[in-house]
């Protein structure tokens, strides 16, 4: 059992915003913080200020409303980025900066050295300057681990209060993800953060394992929406840190369902139906024996009660039902029949094979029609 106290950092508004098709209003931003603030989210990351005068214009609001989650600006490592968010009057920045040597040689055309040197002398900046500093090493998981080290060291050497480990491009897996981050969590006396992208769908098993490896903070976004193709979900990260590992925190769950629906909406970035948790099909029964017993107890199988996340169980109707589950189905449209004739609907509705899901007016149709 996990007994520190887990921090969740949400990065929809930073992260989140980055996913192909994505931008949201400022109002839209201030309902996703109150949101998620709602929720118990520990750091809110309000977005990179540098970007664009929108992005900007929309920390300065966010920072008026009244909210216990710590909000956070992300920044490249310079100068004009940092004084951006001193400008907002910011307590912390996120400074990011590439340390593999595919970021080092090619992006910044600098040697280790002057990395290292660039890196304390960024964080210095920002120390002096009364910020509290999560440093990230971007593209991490390619980067030489004794390397990684040295990074790790001179950023908390220059003050960095968190660091932060970037899986950029997703090539982490769970025993790996276990590897790096306790080498870290043994060598570092600052709390270690992890971030995961989910180009091999790995992203939430990875934050899990992290959480199990000693990080303190993993960052998620709604949905799991970032670049490419996202990062961990707030909802499976903090569902699974509930029930399966047991952690104990202060969450508002049953708000889960309305934050994932809210964003999906607002970013007509659709849910996958059969995404976990908030997915369409999450609580819903198609197999005869399945209704059956779930009528009887959702627990045979369904994992966690719906009521948990505020959503209901549903049934559909097709090819797979049996009588329990017409029989229900019929009930709740107010209607009751001898079993000979739910014997004749059963028998319709399996030679039917096309209609997947049958509508309540095509059963109550069906039903008129063996009536009559
Ligand atoms: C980015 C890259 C980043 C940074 C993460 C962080 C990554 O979009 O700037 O600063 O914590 O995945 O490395 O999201
Ligand atoms: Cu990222």
């Amino acid at each position: 059992m996990i007994k520190k106290n887990i921090q969740i950092l949400d990065t929809t508004l930073r992260e989140g915003e980055q996913t192909p098709g994505v931008s949201f209003t400022i109002s839209q931003k201030l309902e996703i913080v109150k949101m998620l603030d709602a929720f118990g989210v520990d750091f809110i990351e309000v977005g990179h200020p540098a970007v664009s005068a929108d992005i900007y214009k929309s920390i300065k609001e966010i920072n008026k409303l009244p909210i216990n989650a710590k909000t956070i600006a992300h920044c490249r490592l310079k100068k004009e980025d940092i004084e951006q968010v001193l400008d907002l009057k910011m307590s912390w920045v996120g400074i990011f900066f590439g340390t593999s040597q595919s970021f080092l040689f090619d992006k910044y055309k600098i040697d280790e050295k002057k990395c290292l040197e660039m890196i304390k002398d960024g964080i210095k900046y920002a120390k002096n300057n009364g910020l509290k500093v999560r440093f990230t090493a971007e593209d991490a998981s390619r980067t030489d681990r004794e390397f990684l080290l040295n990074v790790a060291r001179v950023a908390e050497n220059a003050g960095a209060d968190r660091f932060s480990i970037a899986d950029t491009v997703g090539i982490l897996y769970p025993k790996k993800v276990s590897q790096i981050v306790s080498f870290f969590v043994k060598n570092l006396n600052i709390p270690i953060h992890a971030h995961f992208h989910n180009d091999f769908g790995l992203a939430t098993s990875n934050a899990l394992q992290a959480i199990q490896s000693g990080a303190t903070c993993v960052d998620v976004s709604v949905n799991g929406l970032g670049e490419r193709c996202g990062i961990s979900s707030l909802v499976e990260v903090t569902m699974s840190l509930n029930e399966l590992l047991k952690v104990k925190n202060e969450w508002n769950l049953k708000l889960l369902n309305e934050i994932s629906q809210y964003v999906k909406n607002v970013t007509n970035v659709s849910l996958n139906d059969i995404m976990p948790i908030t997915g369409k099909n999450a609580f819903t029964h198609n197999g005869g024996l399945h209704v059956a017993s779930v009528l009887n107890n959702p627990s045979t199988y369904e994992p966690i009660h719906p009521n948990k996340i505020n959503r209901e169980n549903t049934f559909v109707i097709d090819k797979f039902s049996g009588k329990t589950a017409l029989k229900h189905c019929l009930k709740k449209l107010g209607l009751k029949f001898n079993d000979q004739i739910i014997e004749r609907a059963l028998a319709e509705i399996k030679s039917n094979p096309q209609i997947t899901n049958w509508t309540d007016k095509q059963l109550s149709s069906l039903m008129e029609k063996l009536n009559s």
